[in-house]
């Protein structure tokens, strides 16, 4: 006789919206998160056609992160029945600067009201001010909020809210090296490196970079979300 034991619904996929307008930080991210399972289908905003304009208001990286994870699971929660949405708030913290540009970091030079500085002109603005700073210390920081709807074997859909930090301590050189990556990166050199961020690969900065530490602690805890939730995680192929 066959057996109508209630199962869960297995799932199929998740889809994972990046919660970010920066071509470049999609750039970093989506390989990333590509490989973490066969069964996370990752979007950009661009993917999605999407564009909004989200004030990031808030004095901390959490904040900032919290606001876009929420404004966009709030954009896509109606298109997607299993969910994940992954906002990436990232800082330079100099040490001299006392832990600018921080928060400021994308707004950082003075420009004219309502446009926003190149990466160029933050880089310019940032070595001025460092000009006779000894202590040339610095770390990039990325706090990661995760707002979720998974299956759950108890309740049917639950979901979720999870922040992670990553950070990687270094110097600020005194100009420019390399014209890889972008933002910050001519200038940062990662501590035990001769070199810039700017001057490695790709795949190289996403295997030491801040973010990549983000993400792989991001993986960790959609690991655990789903074996609390009652999926295991072979059952989604999530070997974080
Ligand atoms: P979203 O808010 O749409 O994600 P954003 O460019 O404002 O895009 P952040 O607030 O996280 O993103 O980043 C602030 C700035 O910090 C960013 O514009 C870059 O100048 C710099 N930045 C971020 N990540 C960096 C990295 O990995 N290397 C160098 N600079 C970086």
């Amino acid at each position: 006789m066959e057996q109508n034991s209630p199962r869960p619904e297995r799932p199929l996929s998740i889809d994972v919206v990046l919660a970010t307008g920066n071509r470049d930080k999609v750039r970093e991210l989506q390989p990333m998160l590509d490989k973490l399972s066969p069964l996370l289908r990752v979007w950009s905003l661009a993917d999605l056609s999407l564009a909004p304009e989200i004030d990031e208001t808030e004095p901390t990286l959490e904040g900032n992160a919290w606001l876009k994870a929420e404004a966009i699971f709030s954009l896509v929660q109606s298109r997607f029945r299993w969910l994940i949405v992954i906002a990436d708030d990232t800082g330079l913290e100099v040490d001299c600067l006392q832990g600018a540009p921080g928060v400021r970091s994308a707004r950082f030079a003075p420009v004219e009201a309502g446009s926003s500085p190149t990466y160029d002109e933050n880089v310019t603005h940032l070595l001025k001010l460092m000009e006779g700073c000894v202590d040339r210390a610095a770390r990039f920081r990325t706090v990661i909020a995760m707002k979720g709807r998974l299956p759950s074997t108890e309740k049917g859909s639950a979901q979720f809210e999870e922040s992670v930090e990553g950070k990687i301590e270094g110097t600020i050189t005194t100009r420019r090296h390399g014209d890889g990556g972008f933002g910050y990166d001519p200038l940062f050199m990662p501590a035990g490196m001769e070199i810039t961020f700017a001057q490695i690969s790709l795949e190289e900065k996403n295997r030491i970079s801040h973010r990549a530490l983000a993400v792989a602690r991001a993986a960790l805890r959609i690991r655990e979300i789903l074996h609390r939730f009652g999926i295991s995680s072979t059952e989604t192929g999530t070997n974080a």
